[in-house]
Parts: structure tokens; sequence; C-alpha cells
């Protein structure tokens, strides 16, 4: 066969199709999926810094997670960056599923807006507040009901386009007066903000149930078990509002539930966003046990009976509030009813503290030596770990099972240093991928490889060929895995 002629031939035809087009005919694959350790930022520390008082803290520094670049302000390394996103997914892929609808909104808005609310003054010293060149007030945002229902207020004007629930996840900044905990009570921290709009009270309820849904699959996707707490809305306002929170010892909210509430079925996969009365039904029994946050508790008055309270510590991970017409009476986010007449939008709001999860997943899931990240969090899904670095037979084995896991779209992290086996177990350990497979010289010699799991730490002595089989397998497997906190 005349090669030439074919390859001008095929030449001939690639240059018929547009650019864009070829160059998405070509498998461009990520190869931020699978990193080499000499070449991946991770700068781990030996030491425990000295300002990190919990876990969580103590682990992100130290797992090279995030830096701190002033009093609760954090950069975020790559490997913090990759659970970030992670969590933020999730998050996104059950508030699209409930029916909410993404957007982005600056981070940077203005003084008048929250004049017009009234809640300028009102949010004191926690609010940033900026001059700009021409001297105009401005301010970081610390939520954002003001600009959502201004361009709501702006662009919708009859009652045929309700509901509407829309978010974004974006930084938000809030002088807090104690930061600390490192990204659980940071200054700016990443937070998912949903808002909804409806005609009546009654849809409004509809619109709250269904995030309160979501919010249930939102956490049980990512190993945790949550609570629904009845809460006080302090400065978002309204008269109905539930705090979601998990069980830690490090919590920062003293909380008490009955115990019922550890063993409820969260909603399955298939839920159904439109069908009202069953929305309804399971917040009823996520809401009929007595579950409250300090602020609410009175011992005395209080109807379960000892035996079967828990009284533990918690944190907040999600707070969800309903507050009817306090912003859009004064914003005038109206519509036209059916009838014509001018209505007054029904509305709520509904925050996730994304950047405070991946601390509170750490509060969760760790012991002694660092972090235990469920499968749908972890950074990677396999820390390849070559204990002779420079061993030809070591070598050759672990670039073959890299380029396996690569080629399979697996996120794995391949030590390849020239370090000591310890340093590496340790390393491995403290940053807590969910597979740890170790390669050695005497092992390989029988064709062996060792699969260790980092949440149960069980080892197992498994040929190449096994092993691999067993991380691509769980790596495809249900997102939700991982312990749960106790
Ligand atoms: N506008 C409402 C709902 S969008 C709102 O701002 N609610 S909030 O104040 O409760 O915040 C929502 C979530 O953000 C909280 O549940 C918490 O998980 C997270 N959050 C709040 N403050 C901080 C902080 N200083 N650091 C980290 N996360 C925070």
């Amino acid at each position: 066969m005349d090669m030439g002629a074919g390859i001008s031939y095929i030449g001939a035809r690639l240059r018929r199709r547009p650019l864009a087009n070829r160059i998405g005919a070509r498998m461009i694959r990520d190869t931020s999926n699978a990193v080499r350790r000499t070449r991946y930022f991770l700068p781990t520390l030996k030491e425990t810094p000295a300002e990190a008082q919990i876990a969580s803290h103590r682990i992100m520094l130290r797992a090279g997670m995030i830096r701190q670049s002033a009093a609760g302000i954090y950069s975020w390394l790559p490997l913090g960056m990759r659970v970030l996103k992670k969590i933020e997914q999730i998050v996104r892929e059950e508030q699209n599923r409930a029916g909410a609808q993404e957007m982005l909104m600056p981070t940077i808005q203005s003084a008048d807006l929250w004049r017009q609310s009234g809640r300028y003054d009102d949010y004191g010293k926690e609010m940033l507040r900026i001059t700009d060149r021409h001297e105009r007030e401005m301010l970081y945002g610390p939520t954002n009901e003001e600009p959502i229902t201004q361009i709501f207020a702006s662009d919708v004007k009859s009652y045929r386009d309700l509901p509407k629930n829309l978010y974004h996840i974006q930084w938000k900044f809030r002088d807090e007066m104690r930061p600390r905990f490192g990204v659980m009570r940071g200054r700016e921290f990443y937070m998912k903000d949903a808002y909804s709009f409806d005609l009546d009270a009654d849809a409004g309820r509809v619109a709250y149930n269904k995030m309160f849904v979501a919010y249930l699959r939102t956490f049980a996707r990512m190993g945790l078990k949550v609570i629904p707490m009845r809460a006080d809305t302090g400065p978002i306002g309204g008269d109905m509002s539930h705090e979601f929170l998990i069980l830690a010892d490090t919590g920062e909210s003293a909380v008490f539930c009955h115990k019922a509430y550890l063993d409820l079925a969260v909603p399955a996969d298939g839920v159904d966003y439109d069908d009202h009365a069953g929305l309804a039904g399971t917040v009823a029994r996520w809401t009929a046990e007595y579950a409250v946050t300090d602020d609410m508790h009175d011992a005395a008055a209080c109807p379960v009976p000892a035996e079967a309270l828990v009284s533990a510590r918690g944190i907040e991970v999600g707070h969800i509030f309903f507050f009817g017409t306090k912003y859009s009476e004064k914003l005038g986010a109206r519509v036209s009813g059916p009838g014509g007449e001018e209505v007054t939008v029904e509305m709520g709001s509904y925050g996730v503290g994304v950047s405070r999860l991946v601390g509170a997943i750490i509060e969760a899931c760790h012991d002694d030596n660092g972090a235990i990240w469920p499968e749908s969090v972890a950074p990677f899904q396999v820390g390849l770990v070559n204990l002779r670095q420079g061993d030809d037979a070591c070598d050759k084995a672990c670039e073959d099972l890299f380029a396996r896991l690569r080629g399979a779209g697996r996120e794995v992290l391949y030590d390849d240093r020239d370090e000591r086996a310890g340093v590496k177990f340790a390393d491995m350990d403290l940053i807590g991928l969910p597979w740890q497979l170790v390669v050695g010289p005497r092992g390989l010699k029988n064709g062996l490889v060792e699969l260790k799991r980092r949440a149960g730490g069980e080892r197992e002595e498994l040929s190449v060929e096994a092993a691999l089989a067993r991380v691509m397998g769980e790596a495809t497997g249900p997102a939700t895995t991982g312990r749960a906190a106790s």
C-alpha cells in the first residue's frame, strides 16, 4: 500500500474540517487527574503547626491543602482545591436536580442596595466596607439577598414566570470577630447560596421543602450524617429556618436531638421533586422529633426523655430560611398575579458552607495519622507508592500501573520520590486517599503488590491484575460511601 498517499488523503480530509472540530475530535485527556509527586505541588509538613487547635485545621495545613494569607483568609493549594471542587460539584448536582438554576453574582456589591433593604447599618462590623476611587460606598458581599432580589425585580414581571430558584457558588466575606479553626470559621469563605421566589406562602413552602430534601441528599453523598435543627434566623430574618448540622466533638454549637435522627433514611436517588406531597412527607419525618441548637434549647421544657436525648456538639454545614416578603417588599420584587393584581413575591434563601465542609468532613472522618476521605470527595482515589524508587522492577511496575490507571481515567497520585518507605506511608495516610497501592521489591518477585484501604486499614497482597481490578471497580462504584459522623 502507498503509505504516502494514505497520509495525504487523511490530511486533505482533516484540512476540510474546521479547526475547532479537528481539535475536539482528538481526545484531550485531563492530565491533572494523574500526577507524579515529584512534579506536584504538595508541600506536606512533618510538624504540627502551633496555631491549629483542631484536627481538620492541623490536617489541612500538614497535608498541604491550604496556607493562610491573613487571619481567616486562605489560599487553596492543588490538593485542597481538588476536594473543594468535588464538594462544590456535589452541591451543584443536587441543586440542579431540585430545579435550582446556577448563575454567578459579583463579590463586590453596592452599599445603596443594602440601604434600601435596611441591612447596611444592621450588619455592623461583620461587613467589609470599601470605598472606590469615586468615593462610592461598596462592600464585599457577606450574602446575596439584596442583589438577587434586585435582579429578579427588574426582570420578572408576571406570575407565569414563577416559581424561580436561582443560586450561585461564590466567595463571601464576613469580618468575623474570632476567625478560627482554619476554614471552618473563616473571614473569606466559599458558599452556595440559593434564593427562591414564589407567588404565595404555600408555593414558598414547596420551594423550602425542595431545598430541605436536596440538602439531605447533598450531605449524605459526602458521607455525612446530618441533622436538620430548628434555628434562630439572625440577621437573615424570617420565621422558618433550619440549620443542618453534623455531629462532631469539635463543633462550635451545642446540640440536642432525639436519637431517632441517627437512623433516618435519606431520600433516594430517584426522589421526585414534582411530588410536592412526597417532599412534604419527607420534611415532616425529618422534623417530627426534637432537634435544636443550644440557643433554642430549654432543658426544663424539653419533650424528649433523657435516655432518648442526644446531647452533643455540631458543625453547621447548611442553613435555610423562609422569610416571606422581607426583601421583596423593600426592593420592589412584585409580579402581576393571575387576576392582574400586584403581588409581592415570597422568598427564601438557602446556604451551604462549601469551604467549611472540607474541614467538617475531616472532623467527621480522620484518625491520628490524617484524613480518611470518603470516595466521593477524595482528592484522588488511589495513591501509588513505589517503595524502592530507582529499582528497575519497581519503577517499571509502577510506571505500568500509573499508565493503566491514568488510561482508565482514575485519579491517581504516584509517589515517585526518592524517599524512605516510612516517609511515603506517613504522607499517604496524612492525605488520606481511599486506596494505597504499594509496590515493593519483595512482593514484586512473586508478582504481588499490596493494597491498603485507608478507611479500615486492611491490607491485602494481590497480583497486579487483581489489585487493579479492585481499585477500578471500587472507584467507579456508588458515590455514597465513607464513615458518617459518630
Ligand atoms: N443568606 C443565608 C442563606 S444563603 C446565609 O447567609 N446563611 S448563613 O449565614 O447561615 O450561611 C450559610 C452557611 O455558610 C452556613 O451554614 C455555614 O455553613 C457557612 N458559613 C457561614 N459563616 C461562615 C464562616 N465564617 N466561615 C465558613 N463558613 C461559614
